[in-house]
């Protein structure tokens, strides 16, 4: 009986941990400084190439503030990547 009881709850606590490995994405939300960018144009050109990374959830470009947001999924890409990105954009991380 308490055999029994014991499979049971482990049972639970098995299926437990497997749908919360399973389920939640992983959103994570960098800021890039960006620079080389002059207008509303220079971010679109950013955004486009960012977009282009598996896992994106959402891109800003802000060419006063010098800075790009990005949404993504941890499990799927990086900062590093993103990083790569601009600079393949033709912008630079760096004043
Ligand atoms: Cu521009």
């Amino acid at each position: 009986m308490l055999k029994t009881t014991i499979i049971i709850l482990s049972f639970f606590i098995t299926a437990g941990i497997y749908s919360n490995a399973g389920m939640p994405l992983k959103i994570k939300t960098v800021v890039i400084n960006s620079y080389g960018m002059h207008c509303t144009g220079c971010e679109e050109t950013i955004e486009t190439e960012i977009k282009k990374l598996d896992g994106v959830k959402s891109v800003k470009a802000d060419h006063v503030n010098k800075k790009v947001t990005v949404k993504y999924e941890s499990t799927k890409t990086n900062p590093n990547s993103i990083k790569e990105a601009i600079k393949s954009a033709g912008y630079r991380l760096e004043e």
